[in-house]
């Protein structure tokens, strides 16, 4: 296999060619980050992987945690002669990302993963659908800009399939939904379909879902740890501890990762809209253009819930998703006016300085 071959099959393509041969240093070479962060970073070269660190400069530049290097992101590598570990000195400008918004009070972001063509959102179809978590990480995996399938596991497990899929088609609009037992490679392979060569896919869902089963089928080997759900309080054990970036020979990668407990929204609206299309097209018959569905009259969509069509528990979640991303956004807005503000500080600063210097003031 020639080294084209090796970063073919992560993805590379002319598009990274072209953003990487646009970086004026000499003797980078490209590579893909396929596990960790900040300072130990697993990195798939053409010459094989390198654990690898990020240059300081970067790790201090970066007022925005969601800017250092992730998985899936390809990045350019320093590569010191000697012992010296190699250190990510660039992140290549991602064509999008899977961010986490904190749903806590900090207003930092983080990327999950970067560089996602199809974002499998993975839940057990065994008991009954979480059609809440299930709207959330639909409109997650929107927001980042690819395209998730809905991939419903432990079919074998379920007495009744069809109605389950019936009932998270009301909140999948759009979405392909595969049922899959994730034992079984057969089944399993329906995922391939989404991850043709030099595509990448992200899982995403609960812990216990079956996450790093569908990636055992797939390969066909036990790589991946996988855990029974915890019986006493049905959580599952995080047996997956990382993020991991995953080859299917033959295929593309899937980027395996722990079970989030709290996926927060960012303070993108699109992710949103797309979760709820039907919600969306109503809103073009209410009578006020920027209605907020709440208590305004002539509202299409609210009519639509009590008529039926639309489920109020839909609409409900809908608007505390839409509150979610405002608070977000209005986070995002703030955290931006603050980096402005300490920018001007500098500023002031030097300026200070430099007058000093020069005897004026
Ligand atoms: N019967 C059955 N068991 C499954 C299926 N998918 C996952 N499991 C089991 O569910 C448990 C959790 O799976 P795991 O892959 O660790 O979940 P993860 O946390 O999402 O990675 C393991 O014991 C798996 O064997 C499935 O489709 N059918
Ligand atoms: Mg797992
Ligand atoms: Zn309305």
């Amino acid at each position: 296999m020639n080294n084209t071959d090796a970063l073919g099959e992560l993805g590379w393509s002319a598009h990274w060619q072209g953003l990487f041969a646009s970086i004026d240093m000499a003797g980078m070479v490209p590579g893909r980050v396929i596990r960790g962060e900040r300072t130990n970073l697993l990195v798939a070269t053409a010459a094989g992987v390198v654990r690898a660190g990020t240059a300081t400069r970067l790790l201090k530049a970066s007022d925005d945690a969601s800017a250092l290097p992730v998985v899936g992101d390809w990045v350019a590598l320093s590569t010191p002669a000697g012992e010296g570990t190699p250190q990510v000195e660039t992140v290549l400008d991602r064509r999008n990302a899977i961010v986490r918004g904190d749903a806590g009070r900090t207003s930092a972001t983080q990327a999950l993963a970067a560089n996602i063509d199809t974002v499998f959102v993975v839940h057990p179809i065994a008991g009954e659908p979480n059609l809440r978590r299930l709207e959330r990480e639909l409109a997650v995996a929107w927001s980042s800009g690819s395209r998730p399938v809905l991939v419903l596991t432990k079919s074998d497990l379920s007495d009744d399939a069809a109605a389950a899929i019936e009932a998270v088609e009301t909140v999948a609009i759009g979405v392909d939904i595969v049922p899959v037992n994730a034992l079984d490679s057969v089944s399993a392979a329906v995922l391939l379909a989404h991850v043709g060569a030099g595509r990448s896919a992200v899982l995403l869902g609960p812990s216990g879902a079956g996450k790093s089963t569908l990636i055992n089928a797939l390969l066909g080997e036990q790589r991946q740890a996988t855990g029974e759900v915890r019986v006493n309080d049905g959580r599952g054990r995080h047996t997956t501890v990382a993020r991991e970036l995953v080859r299917i020979p033959g295929h593309g990668v899937i980027i395996d990762t722990p079970g989030l407990r709290a996926v927060g929204l960012t303070g993108d609206e699109e992710g949103i809209a797309r979760a709820f299309p039907e919600i969306e097209a109503l809103a073009l018959s209410c009578r006020f253009r920027d209605c907020r569905h709440a208590d305004e009259p002539d509202c299409a969509v609210r009519e639509a819930v009590e008529t039926g069509s639309i489920d109020a528990e839909r609409l409900a979640s809908f608007h505390k998703l839409q509150r979610e991303q405002q608070v977000a956004a209005t986070k995002t807005d703030a955290r931006a006016r603050a980096e402005e503000h300490r920018k001007g500080r500098v500023m002031a600063k030097v300026v200070k300085n430099f007058y000093k210097s020069t005897g004026r003031s």
